[in-house]
């Protein structure tokens, strides 16, 4: 009687420390591929993250990163130019002064940490005990009874190992008791799945009142507004409802962290950024359309194509003649394998990319070698100047910093180039890596190639962050995919005479118009950038060809005018 005694206040005693036990957030399996692969299994609750770009957000647990994956044997596009030499271009902008950073000799990406400790499993066992109406006796409860005070973890654990089951045996014990204790044993597991359910919940609903109250107003002034966004017209009432308690497993960024950018600035193109890769998957009910929409088409059920740079000798010169046409550029985002995107990276991270990314970049040779300058320390004037000539991402952008992507700036920032200022290399800035060539002219053949090689180079070096549905992942869901641009400055005065026009006719090509400086800037001088605007969905041959085919379009509709 007594050992029944004691083994009904030893399940309820389990069932309180479960209880208790499950009030922790548990980790779940890594979405995509830039998440640390092996999450620990306690973790803290999530650091919170500034609202304001002002402030610099505390750093995020920092990640365990990812085993390195053979680089792909991809082999480089054969260096073909088959176009003439384009135009002169004017003499290059000084280059900078500083010292480069000097190399390490890490390897690219760090192993994989194992967690220290397992996750937990429903004892199975204990529903086989149960199911196999077993009884148990004095000594085996006593032994369970003493357990109790043992790490809740480890008995959970253990009760799956036989020697720790509860032993029942039919035969010592009366069928009253029996069914007593079967009742004990069908609630306690019970209990347990419960438990476990309620923490597969609780993932998913880490959201503190502080930030659903922002999101709350975010949502209300939005919705209001006139704002063109995608996030507006995406969001609706339920979609916010379904998301706004969601986090992501790894890094629990939250729909704020989604949609920041966009309630802060109304006037944002898109409005969204994916905090961590996860954040694709856990608020894929708000990125599914916005991809769908932003690169024409892209269906949820879609799935983007295999990397392929097709002919690299195939394209010409888009501008011939060289009237219309002042400079060409083509560029590619990468993320390194084993990090996050900017809102969870950590200084000592930013730090570490760019020291592993300024090692790889100084083993390139040819025309790619260049110099890695870091963007701290850099003299203002420099800086500017770089800017100034269209070489270096600019500062302070505020749809970045409102998604906390410009925290510790300008620390892990940097620019990497050659001589020539043709193959350019972003590090840190909205994406790990942006692999960069252009020059003045049009000629695109003689730049894709340029590009094409580097890519090649660097992928041989690091692994970069792929999906299988979403190809190359970046941190702006409208750069996902190929995370090709190719653009060309261009003048065409009567075309541009309606800014409207201009952007009706660019749009029939899938063509998108940017001002001289970038996106959201204006035209100066009669200057914009056209672009092609979808990247997903299409192969980087075609992504670029869509560019060649639309620019020169848009030059015979300037010169019948
Ligand atoms: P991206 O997203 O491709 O990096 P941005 O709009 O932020 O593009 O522009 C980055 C910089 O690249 C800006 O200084 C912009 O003027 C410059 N740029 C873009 N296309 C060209 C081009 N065809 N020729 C010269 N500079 C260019
Ligand atoms: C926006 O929403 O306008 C900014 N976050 C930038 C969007 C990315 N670029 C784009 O539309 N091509």
């Amino acid at each position: 009687m007594f050992a029944l005694w004691y083994l009904t206040f030893a399940v309820d005693e389990i069932r309180k420390r479960l209880a208790w036990l499950f009030k922790s957030n548990k980790p779940a399996q890594p979405a995509l591929d830039n998440k640390p692969a092996t999450p620990t299994a306690s973790p803290a609750p999530a650091p919170a993250k500034p609202s304001t770009s002002a402030a610099p957000a505390p750093p995020k647990p920092a990640p365990i990163t990812v085993t390195p994956q053979p680089a792909p044997a991809t082999p480089p596009a054969a260096a073909k130019p088959s176009v003439p030499a384009p135009a002169p271009a004017p003499a290059p902008a000084p280059a900078p002064t500083l010292a480069p950073i000097t190399p390490t000799t890490k390897p690219a990406v760090e192993p994989k940490k194992v967690a220290d400790k397992m996750p937990i499993p429903l004892p199975k066992s204990l529903t086989e005990a149960n199911t196999n109406g077993a009884t148990n006796g004095n000594e085996n409860a006593a032994v369970a009874v003493n357990d109790i005070s043992d790490n809740l973890d480890k008995k959970l654990f253990d009760a799956q190992q036989p020697s720790k089951i509860v032993k029942i045996d039919k035969e010592n014990i009366k069928d009253s008791s029996n069914d007593f204790i079967k009742g004990e044993a069908n609630a306690f597991v019970q209990s347990i799945k419960e438990a476990q359910q309620a923490g597969e919940r609780k993932q998913d609903t880490m959201v503190d009142a502080a930030v659903l109250a922002k999101l709350e107003e975010g949502y209300a002034k939005l919705a209001a507004s006139d704002s063109k966004s995608l996030l507006k017209k995406y969001l609706t009432k339920q979609v916010f409802d379904n998301l706004k308690n969601k986090v992501t497993p790894t890094f629990k960024s939250t729909l704020l962290d989604v949609i920041q950018s966009g309630l802060e600035n109304h006037d944002s193109g898109v409005g969204i950024y994916a905090p961590d890769a996860e954040a694709y998957t856990v608020f894929a009910e708000l990125f599914d359309p916005i991809i769908e929409d932003y690169h024409g088409g892209f269906k949820k059920t879609d799935k983007h194509p295999a990397a392929d740079f097709g002919d690299v000798s195939t394209f010409g010169n888009v501008d011939p003649t060289n009237e219309f046409v002042i400079s060409t550029r083509v560029r590619c985002g990468r993320s390194l394998q084993g990090y996050p995107f900017n809102p969870c990276l950590t200084e000592a991270q930013y730090k570490e990319m760019e020291s592993k990314v300024s090692s790889t970049l100084s083993g390139l040779e040819g025309e790619l070698k260049g110099t890695f300058y870091p963007l701290t320390g850099m003299e203002k004037a420099v800086q500017q100047q770089l800017i100034d000539d269209h070489f270096l991402f600019k500062e302070g952008d505020r749809f970045l910093q409102a998604a906390n992507a410009c925290r510790y700036w300008p620390s892990g920032r940097g620019i990497y180039h050659n001589d020539k200022k043709t193959f350019l290399v972003w590090c840190n800035e909205e994406d790990h890596l942006r692999i960069i060539s252009m020059q003045q002219g049009g000629d695109l053949g003689e730049i894709y190639r340029r590009l094409v090689t580097a890519v090649n180079e660097i992928e041989k070096r690091v692994p970069f962050s792929h999906d299988d549905r979403l190809g190359f992942l970046t941190f702006c869901p409208t750069n996902l995919g190929t995370t090709i641009r190719a653009s060309v400055h261009i003048k065409v005065p009567k075309l541009a005479s309606n800014k409207a026009k201009l952007e009706e006719v660019a749009a029939k090509y899938n063509l998108q118009v940017r001002g001289t400086r970038g996106e959201h800037t204006e035209a100066e001088g009669g200057v914009y950038d056209i672009s092609n605007k979808r990247r997903m969905g299409l192969t980087e041959y075609q992504a670029v060809k869509e560019m060649y085919d639309g620019i020169t379009e848009l030059i015979k509709l300037e010169k019948s005018l």
